[in-house]
């Protein structure tokens, strides 16, 4: 089956959540009552962050967990698995650990998407030969844990390798396939790096553990020009069976997000 969950943020405001991080406790509320069954969490350090107190939130609205957002930690402290400054990869992979850690009392997923953005130009040999590097101790970490972690596909502006679904499955088969690494697809980055929506779903299989959903223009669902009604059809002929996640800006704004959340996943449950 497949389950919806949206962006919050728990600690620094974020674009693409709805709600600031003081109002997280507003944003599982509108989560409830929308319809959703999960949220997915932005935490960038674990300075004044209680998890068991957000465990204990979640569960009093019903609520569970997709996975920890660790990306604004790439911007706020310039951490990176490919760093070749060896305190800042030390300091990236604590972070992983401190992830996987939480998310191992959430029972979520970790996502690592910007964390894998490196500072400077490498060939792509090169840079998955450090990804894999940078990762492997976070993968024994998780893997003694029972965590996934699930590595996102970047477009090309945001990220110099690993853009696309086919991309992420070759990197996939590189470093062995191992069980607690997953593929994080947004489909904001699919449309400008997949040749074709279907196509690049039945390539992950079963290694797509967590969907994003924005438009092409990232703002929410509707106000550009993506074909979601297919999306979701072949998400489903395929058995897709993880989360979609609304990771939209807050586009035309926060209170259409707000507003128009609850009928849009509606909808899907119908279909
Ligand atoms: C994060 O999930 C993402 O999609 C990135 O584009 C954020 O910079
Ligand atoms: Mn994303």
């Amino acid at each position: 089956m497949i389950t919806f969950s949206a962006t919050l943020t728990c600690q620094y405001d974020a674009p693409f959540s709805p709600f600031s991080a003081a109002d997280l406790n507003k944003g599982l509320a509108w989560l409830k009552a929308s319809g959703f069954d999960a949220a997915e969490l932005c935490i960038s350090d674990y300075q004044g962050i209680d998890i068991a107190r957000i465990a204990d939130a979640l569960a009093s609205h019903g609520l569970g967990c997709t996975t920890i957002a660790s990306g604004q930690a790439r911007k706020r402290e310039g951490l990176s698995l490919l760093s070749q400054d060896s305190e800042i990869l030390r300091r990236t992979r604590q972070r992983l650990f401190e992830h996987i850690d939480a998310a191992a009392v959430l029972g979520s997923y970790v996502t690592i998407g910007s964390l894998r953005v490196a500072d400077t130009p490498l060939n792509a040999t090169r840079y998955c030969q450090l990804l894999a590097q940078g990762l492997a101790p976070c993968l024994d970490y998780a893997h003694a844990r029972g965590v996934t972690l699930i590595v996102e596909a970047l477009n090309r502006y945001e990220a110099e390798h690993l853009n696309s679904a086919e991309d992420m499955v070759q990197f996939l088969d590189l470093i062995g396939s191992p069980p607690q690494v997953g593929i994080l697809w947004d489909v904001f980055h699919g449309n400008i790096e997949d040749r074709d929506f279907a196509q690049a779903i039945a390539s992950m299989g079963p290694r797509l553990r967590h969907v994003h959903f924005a438009d092409s223009n990232r703002a929410f669902p509707g106000y550009g020009h993506l074909p979601f009604d297919a999306i979701y059809r072949q998400l489903r002929q395929f058995d897709y069976q993880g989360a979609i996640s609304l990771e939209c800006l807050c586009r035309p704004s926060a209170q259409a997000v707000i507003d128009e959340s609850g009928p849009f996943i509606q909808r899907f449950r119908q279909l």
